[in-house]
């Protein structure tokens, strides 16, 4: 699948450089050829009706978990937690069929496309039958997560996951965990039939990925990293729960990112998913060295992680990205808004995640969260030359774009608009959200209802 080429005009895009006015991109075959500010359009240039703005990647979607959002908002006990949680998850994954993964994927993209993700880090853990039987082809499960990326038209970072353990120190999976399950061979043999599969497809990448440090052993770490591809990210779970941290101090005597560091070495690989709670050495430690923290600030609230010490690592200059993981939200203004807010809400005070040298907060949630998202997902967004070219339009009616000078519109966007603002969604030169719809929208949306009838209500 080649990208589009043609002209695009938009009178304000926002560049790598800051807004710009009345701006030409030459597009060639879904990459950025040329952008000139200040052009006249060509009759033949596809005319953007608003505020041009780049589109990011979603560094973290466990796309199953789209089928159960909302519906464990129920008190089950007074001590919900992430963990029974965890066990209604487990509960919903015996039941999806490879069809049913492949419905719920592909509307979770389309709805991702819809919010101004174009490219997808896909955490993918849900290899093998019930009870942990083995499909004809062991990348069954990933050949649908792939498909539907392509019937929705967004980017695919899969990440296959390698999940050998239930708890530090190489403890024997549990039940309900059977259909995660591979050794380092099988995992290893997984990623060469991934591999294979995704050659030749441009917009998607293939990542290393291993579910936690609960899940793997350093030996089994240290295997993968030396026999794969010494390009690819590296994703983790880490240090989501207080739980876990506490665990692996019993363990190890060292904390979850403590210990990665020192045993394993962090570098620009690895995107450190969640990473919430850290002290002030683990802070510096993940941003001297260049990893990505990969923020799901819905899904960590939602689940009671805790608050990420963003502005202790904003100090450090460090790298993070958005993902919405478990998908309880689909929109870049919820999880940066919820992210700042969080913020706020710690320490009591306004204006908490601004850079000396942006003073904007909507503005530098938007710049980190974009370059931070390419970094995790091995892709270049952004409105620059040499950049594939995805892009999006805001709704020009609204009367805060209608009225906004450039510098005003990722504030007023991210801090005071509810409704979704996002009109129209390009991917490498190719619309793919026409007026705030998707090609496939009916059809999809009618197989997602009848999934979410089966799976959840057994109609
Ligand atoms: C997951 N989700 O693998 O889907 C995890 C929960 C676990 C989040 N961490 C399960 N949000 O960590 O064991
Ligand atoms: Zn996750």
């Amino acid at each position: 699948m080649g990208g589009q080429s043609g002209y695009y005009f938009s009178s304000q895009a926002l560049l790598e450089t800051g807004w710009e006015k009345d701006v030409l991109f030459k597009v060639c075959d879904g990459y950025f050829e040329s952008i000139q500010p200040n052009s006249t359009p060509p009759s033949h240039a596809v005319y953007l009706d608003g505020f041009m703005l780049p589109t990011m990647a979603n560094v973290h979607s466990h796309a199953f978990q789209r089928i159960m959002a909302g519906a464990a908002e129920v008190s089950l006990n007074p001590n919900d937690s992430f963990w029974s949680w965890r066990d209604l998850m487990y509960k919903v994954v015996q039941k999806l069929s490879p069809e049913d993964a492949q419905i719920i994927a592909t509307q979770l993209y389309i709805d991702m496309l819809k919010a101004g993700y174009t490219q997808v880090g896909e955490f993918h853990y849900l290899h093998h039958a019930q009870q942990g039987k083995s499909y004809s082809q062991p990348e069954e499960m990933a050949l649908r997560i792939i498909e539907a990326a392509n019937v929705s038209g967004i980017g695919l970072t899969l990440l296959p996951v390698l999940y050998s353990h239930s708890g530090f120190g190489g403890q024997s999976p549990a039940a309900g965990q059977s259909r995660f399950i591979h050794s380092t061979e099988s995992y290893l043999d997984l990623q060469e039939a991934c591999g294979k599969v995704l050659v030749d497809q441009p917009l998607h990448r293939l990542g290393i990925c291993f579910h936690s440090l609960r899940a793997v052993t350093q030996s089994q770490i240290d295997t993968v990293l030396q026999t794969l591809d010494q390009n690819r990210v590296i994703h983790i779970h880490i240090a989501e729960q207080q739980k876990e941290v506490q665990d692996c101090l019993n363990w190890s005597g060292q904390r979850p990112v403590e210990w990665l560091h020192n045993n394993v070495g962090l570098n620009d690989r690895w995107c450190l998913v969640h990473a919430t709670h850290l002290n002030q050495q683990e802070v510096k430690d993940i941003a001297k060295n260049r990893a990505v923290a990969g923020l799901c600030l819905t899904t960590e609230a939602n689940l009671g992680d805790g608050i990420f010490p963003a502005v202790a690592f904003e100090q450090a200059k460090g790298r993070w990205g958005i993902g919405s993981d478990s998908h309880v939200s689909l929109s870049i203004v919820e999880e940066l808004r919820t992210l700042e807010y969080g913020q706020r809400l710690r320490d009591q005070q306004r204006n908490r995640l601004y850079r000396p040298d942006q003073t904007r907060v909507g503005d530098n949630l938007f710049t980190q969260a974009l370059q931070g998202g390419n970094q995790a997902c091995d892709v270049r967004l952004g409105l620059k030359v040499g950049h594939r070219a995805d892009f999006m339009v805001l709704d020009s009616s609204h009367p805060f774009m209608a009225a906004s000078k450039p510098e005003d519109v990722l504030n007023r966007w991210l801090f005071a608009c509810n409704e979704n603002l996002i009109k129209d969604v390009f991917v490498a030169g190719k619309q793919v959200i026409k007026a705030f719809r998707h090609e496939q929208d009916d059809l999809s949306r009618l197989a997602f209802t009848q999934v979410i009838k089966k799976v959840m209500y057994d109609e």
